[in-house]
């Protein structure tokens, strides 16, 4: 000890909670299952020896005081820690530094030219940013958040974040998204990307040549960016789940993820994001000593400050810690040290506990005289501590954050631990050396553009020798120092030594092969006289495909807690749901067949009731193909209503990260999943899905249906795309959104000579009207679980009214509108040639006859076609919201029954003069279709089938 300051003895503490030291687990005994307990029940052994050390302790406040005690009592924990006693961990240590000085490793680096280098990014980073304020262009961009965190990124770039090409393969690095412009003014020192690129930053459309994204985004930069971050709290989420999928891939073999590391940098107000914390548990709880969060708490977010009146870094510490984290704080830069080193009975660090962080903050925008009377000046003592120095050495007192050698430290300490994923919480300064407009201001995160004093002031402050005459107020220069400078040289070398430039992403993989066809007769050949919803048929194709050898292994299931509802239950004796610890219990249910079974090879991830967890998941498996070669099929099933709606943002960061897989909206529609009424009923899933541009959905009625597209999927994502079933290339990058149902009714076989073009493209007749009499016709169009509906109102308009109908099956309506829309855009740019006529018009142009819609959706969906139907569209469908009763009550009072579709159709004839008017009433009064009562009975509902959440 340097000191006898309370707060050196508090630096232990921050050693693991549950390290791997723990004798019992390394033996192989069973892990312990409670942490930290406290002897609420257990007898006094001996009440007299218990008595002595409570005496001891009254004794020491009454004669040492407080301070004294609270000292010894903290290295009484120190020491029973050390000794395995198993006593509960602090939630908080002392706000200094976790690493003390005399435990920093020699830092290995040149400290001159790293921060030379470090004062070009900077300098470059918020040039490019004010040069895109040029007028004419003024598309902004942000200066302060890099500012704040240029040594926390170039200490990782210098010494740790390993490149592709590393032997053990690349680190994974989630960049803060809106520090995205030092990343850009890395690589324009490394030589890849040039001055005209950087001046075309947030111009992607418009500037020659293509320009810069604004945020981490891979689909915009596929070569560059691989993690997109900036819809905050999505990124500390991915990186657990990108970490634990790692581990996964290791722990099935498919490949050695062991020297990967995923690092996560992450803004200190991003953290009250509620998914910024909800996964840390699983990071603990799965051991991912491959994860380390560095938090950069500059104290502020965008408006104001994070914590004013408490402190987020304390905050911060004690949920990760008591989530079982390896927490190490960087809160103050080496000139501190001598001062801790000094302050004998505490009273430095009782002030750097009780300022609150709207204090720092303010005291970083005044001035060292200012600092010298609020902060030091508070207690004579600490006054005392820095009467010999003057107010440029007070001021020049600097936060950890920016003090590469305190970094360093907590970033060895970080990639060596064991047990345990480590965040780093390191304390900076918003707009730090941007000068006294910039630094700790409330306005900085907006702030864009610097005046001319503040450009001569930021120029002298990162010592760069350009001229004041090339200071340019609207265009001053960028700096890049000579090839062969030290820098430049050191630089390159640095990252050569650890595997190459970053960010980087690859995407070179094998393809996959297709599934064998025999492995589709399960859902070609119908189900007989067996009534199967498609959830289930589904489900058996699922299990004929992961039997194959080489496919098989690459499939990843996906489940929110409710795999017995979908029925993949079945999946669990043979593929077993993944855990690294195994199974350590005696399962209740290992007599059953399908007994619930975990195992650290396990294939399935069950992420418990986590939609937003099961969504990371999915990215992580679905990006596979680029973040490590190797392709991976997530077959992500969930509850329909909690998709789109409840995790839509991460199905928007996935088509951004080009996330290839599967995603199943499982009890899908507004009266299927009859009993479980308005939280649970979808209806809209598929206008969700229809905003996502990555994201293909379909509505199958049938089980084939169900095979052609997913064969025709699988061939698009991971093997040889035949190209799109209309002709032309297309994106590989997709996500298949299917929603399938519940309701049990018989599968068709597939029938003789199907049009598989019409089906994949999205509709095909699959029931022509019989003949009738005076040869009235009608068209139906119908999707998922309505096609059987719109059967029956087939038959009823023919036997009760004469009317032939044309059943179609619409298996996408939103693939027929990208499509139309997509004719509608050439047509519109090429005015002089042969106009493009989509395939819906197509279709529809020789059917006669008006055409009505009905699904279980709202009538939205199907109106995403009406633009491109010459007669119109008559659609029923289910707004409003969903009720809990019978699927028939329920689908009379929507009005989209076999009879409401019978009244519509005769309604549409009438209106065409196809029919006398009086037929439509009297249709209405035969169905009573404004009458719940008066639906049929419910024929179809097998209780079995029938989820319950
Ligand atoms: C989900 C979401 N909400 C709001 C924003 C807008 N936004 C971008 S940066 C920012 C402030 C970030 O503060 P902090 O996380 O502390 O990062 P800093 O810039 O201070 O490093 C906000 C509110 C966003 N990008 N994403
Ligand atoms: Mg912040």
């Amino acid at each position: 000890m340097t000191r006898a300051a309370p707060a050196g003895d508090d630096v232990p503490m921050s050693a693991p909670q549950q390290s791997d030291g723990d004798p019992a687990r390394t033996n192989g005994t069973p892990r312990a299952v409670i942490t930290d307990g406290r002897p609420s029940q257990l007898p006094d052994t001996d009440p007299d020896e218990t008595q002595e050390w409570l005496d001891s302790l009254d004794a020491v406040v009454d004669h040492a005081g407080r301070g004294r005690a609270r000292y010894l009592m903290l290295r009484m924990l120190e020491r029973s820690r050390e000794q395995q006693v198993g006593v509960p961990a602090l939630r908080s240590t002392d706000y200094i530094n976790t690493i003390p000085p005399e435990r920093e490793p020699w830092f290995p680096g040149d400290e001159d030219v790293e921060r030379r280098i470090r004062a070009y990014i900077r300098w470059n980073a918020a040039i490019m940013v004010h040069r895109a304020q040029r007028p004419g262009i003024a598309v902004g961009g942000h200066i302060s958040s890099y500012a704040s965190s240029a040594t926390l990124y170039e200490v990782g770039f210098n010494h740790f974040f390993k490149g592709k090409d590393h032997a053990g393969g690349g680190d994974q690095i989630y960049f803060q998204g809106h520090s995205s412009p030092g990343m850009y003014a890395r690589a324009y020192l490394e030589g890849r990307l040039d001055e005209h690129q950087l001046d075309g930053f947030r111009q992607e459309v418009s500037h020659p040549g293509g320009g810069l994204s604004s945020y981490p985004h891979p689909r915009l930069m596929p070569e560059f960016w691989e993690f997109p971050t900036v819809s905050m709290g999505l990124g500390p989420m991915n990186a657990i789940y990108q970490a634990r999928f790692n581990r996964y891939l290791r722990d099935r073999g498919i490949k050695d993820t062991s020297d990967q590391h995923v690092w996560a940098f992450l803004g200190d107000g991003e953290m009250d994001e509620v998914e910024s914390l909800g996964a840390i548990g699983l990071a603990a709880r799965e051991e991912l000593d491959n994860l380390t969060f560095v938090i950069n708490c500059n104290l502020q977010r965008l408006d104001g400050p994070v914590r004013g009146n408490g402190k987020v870094i304390q905050e911060l510490e004690s949920f990760f810690r008591g989530a079982g984290w390896n927490v190490i704080k960087v809160v103050w830069g080496r000139g501190w040290d001598k001062l801790l080193a000094a302050d004998r009975d505490g009273a430095l660090v009782n002030l750097m506990n009780t300022t609150p962080d709207g204090d720092y903050q303010t005291y970083k925008s005044e001035d060292g005289a200012y600092v010298r009377e609020h902060f030091f000046g508070r207690d004579p003592r600490t006054r005392k501590l820095v009467e010999g120095m003057s107010d440029k050495e007070v001021w020049d007192l600097a936060r950890g954050g920016h003090d590469y050698r305190k970094v360093y430290a907590a970033y060895k300490a970080a990639t060596e631990h064991k047990g345990q994923p480590t965040v780093i919480l390191a304390k900076t300064i918003k707009g730090w050396t941007l000068g006294s407009h910039f630094e700790g201001r409330n306005s900085t995160h907006q702030m864009k553009k610097l005046t001319a004093e503040d450009l001569a002031n930021f120029r002298d402050r990162l010592h760069l020798p350009i001229p004041d005459e090339q200071l340019d107020k609207t265009l001053p220069p960028y700096y890049k120092p000579a090839a062969d400078s030290d820098e430049m040289q050191y630089m390159l070398e640095r990252r050569r030594q650890l595997g190459g430039s970053i960010p980087q992403r690859r995407s070179e993989h094998k393809t996959l092969k297709a599934p064998a066809d025999k492995a589709f007769d399960v859902v070609r050949r119908g189900s007989g006289k067996q009534e199967v919803a498609t959830t289930m048929a589904f489900v058996r194709l699922l299990k004929e495909i992961i039997k194959d050898p080489e496919l098989g292994p690459r499939f990843v299931p996906v489940i929110p807690d409710e795999a017995r509802t979908f029925g993949l239950d079945s999946l669990f004796p043979t593929k077993k749901i993944y855990n690294p610890h195994g199974q350590n219990y005696t399962s209740v249910d290992r007599e059953l067949m399908l007994a619930y079974k975990e195992s650290s090879t396990g294939q399935i991830l069950h992420e418990g009731i986590n939609e937003a967890g099961s969504s990371a998941s999915f990215i992580a498996a679905g990006t596979s193909y680029a973040t490590h070669g190797e392709p991976m099929i997530p077959i992500y099933i969930f509850y329909s209503m909690f998709g789109f709606q409840r995790t839509g943002d991460e199905f928007w960061a996935a088509g951004d990260q080009m996330t290839r897989g599967f995603l199943l909206g499982a009890t899908a529609g507004r009266t299927t999943l009859n009993g479980e009424g308005l939280q649970h009923e979808d209806g809209h899933s598929l206008l969700l899905a229809e905003t996502n541009p990555a994201v293909v959905s379909y509505d199958p009625a049938f089980s084939y249906e169900v095979g052609h597209i997913v064969k025709d999927a699988m061939r698009r994502m991971y093997g040889e795309d035949p190209g799109a079933p209309l002709g032309g290339d297309r994106d590989p990058n997709v996500m298949y959104y299917l929603t399938i149902y519940n309701e049990p009714y018989v599968q068709p076989a597939e029938p003789e000579g199907l049009d598989v073009t019409g089906l994949l493209a999205g509709m095909y007749r699959y029931a022509e009207g019989p003949q009738v009499p005076d040869g009235t016709k009608a068209q139906v169009l119908a999707s998922g679980v309505a096609v059987p509906w719109a059967l029956r109102a087939q038959e009823l308009l023919a036997e009760d009214w004469g009317v032939s109908a044309d059943v179609w099956s619409v298996t996408s309506w939103n693939e027929l509108r990208r499509e139309a829309v997509q004719a509608q855009e050439w047509n519109l740019l090429n005015p002089a040639e042969e106009p493009k006529v989509p395939y819906v018009t197509r279709q529809l142009a020789d059917a006669p006859g008006p055409v009505v819609a009905v699904s279980d959706w709202m009538k939205a969906v199907p109106d995403l076609l009406a633009p491109f139907i010459p007669g119109g569209i008559n659609s029923l469908g289910t707004d409003g919201f969903g009720l809990s009763d019978t699927r028939p009550a329920l689908r009379r009072h929507f009005r989209i029954d076999a009879e409401s579709i019978v009244v519509r159709t005769l309604a549409s004839l009438a209106s065409r003069g196809d029919v006398q008017r009086d037929v439509v009433r009297q249709a209405v009064e035969k169905y009573q279709i404004g009458d719940v009562q008066a639906a049929p009975e419910d024929t179809s509902t097998d209780p079995e089938q029938q989820p319950e959440a």
